[in-house]
């Protein structure tokens, strides 16, 4: 996988071959100094994905522009605004509890983990609107395969980063922070279960939740938890920050539903952004082949 910043100079033109080893340790020298893979950063190499949906993706400006990211502000606009400076070089991620191999990579050393997909996922948000996205990442299975869960691994619990002087705003989100999330072990080994690291063909934008973050197509948006810093395997079900603090509104599924109601208002319907009108919602957000085996056997409007 080849990865590069369109600005950067590309040394393999411009540098003699006789100095190959020479420039090799330069490069390394380089990488360590300067911040590499900003927003914004070209991905190359990124396979197609059979389970991308043929519908058009939502236009660049709308996915980047209208988005939920609490830390950043509470409007859809503020988040592109209010996280134009946040910091996500250097940057680890941590994988504990649970599991035979505990691991603290680097984002480099995460974008190695496996090869890069792109996957056009139909998201939508709880609020009653939808979009289609081109993520690029990969199966979050393969990092969870990498730390091997022990047998008692049975959830797995996410928490984004969180930094009030970074994210001065996120006083005023009226949210408990760090924001948190989880996922049943077998949810978070499913295929569709995607580490996104890029949109449209470039690194995660901040707002979107740089420099990586989950993306569940089935269940609503808030599942999908952004800029993550740490993931944990445990035994029982982990408490996350929507159904901790609305539990009737938000459970803990949070599968895409249309003949569950939100208390406040229906999830028969959405509004696809940049569409005229309204379109029905899906079972499952339209992913009932390749998950309804999931809950086989839950009833679903317990299990919300
Ligand atoms: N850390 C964090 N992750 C988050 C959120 C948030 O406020 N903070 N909002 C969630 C919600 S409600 C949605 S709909 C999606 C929106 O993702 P997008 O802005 O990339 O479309 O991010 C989810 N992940
Ligand atoms: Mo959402």
């Amino acid at each position: 996988m080849l990865i590069r910043k369109p600005t950067d100079l590309p040394y393999s033109q411009v540098t003699p071959r006789s100095t190959y080893l020479h420039r090799r340790r330069f490069l390394a020298a380089l990488t360590a100094l300067a911040p590499t893979l900003a927003a914004g950063t070209r991905l190359e190499g990124i396979a197609k994905s059979r389970f991308s949906t043929t519908e058009p993706p939502t236009p660049y400006k709308d996915v980047t522009t209208y988005n939920n990211f609490y830390e950043f502000g509470t409007q859809k606009d503020q988040p592109a605004a209010y996280a134009k400076n946040f910091r996500t070089r250097p940057w680890t991620l941590t994988i504990e509890g649970e599991v035979a191999k505990p691991i603290t990579l680097d984002l480099d050393a995460v974008l190695k983990l496996a090869p890069l997909e792109e996957r056009i996922y139909r998201m939508r948000c709880v609020e009653g609107w939808s979009m289609v996205i081109p993520w690029v990442g990969f199966p979050l299975n393969a990092i969870l395969q990498k730390v091997q869960p022990t047998s008692k691994a049975q959830f797995v619990a996410f928490q984004s980063f969180h930094d009030l002087k970074q994210m001065p705003e996120s006083r005023w989100a009226g949210i408990p922070l760090p924001y948190v999330e989880g996922l049943r072990l077998d949810e978070a080994m499913h295929p569709l279960t995607l580490l996104s690291v890029g949109l449209y063909g470039e690194t995660l934008p901040n707002q979107n939740g740089a420099p990586l973050r989950l993306v569940v197509p089935w269940k609503y948006g808030f599942k999908s938890i952004k800029s993550i810093v740490k993931i944990d395997l445990v035994e029982e079900q982990p408490h996350t920050l929507w159904s901790t603090i609305a539990p009737q509104e938000y459970g803990f599924y949070a599968n895409v539903n249309p003949s569950v109601d939100h208390p406040r208002w229906s999830q028969a319907s959405e509004r696809r952004i940049g569409e005229i009108g309204r379109r029905e919602t899906l079972m499952f957000n339209g992913y009932t082949d390749q998950v309804a085996a999931l809950y086989d056997g839950m009833d679903l409007r317990i299990n919300y």
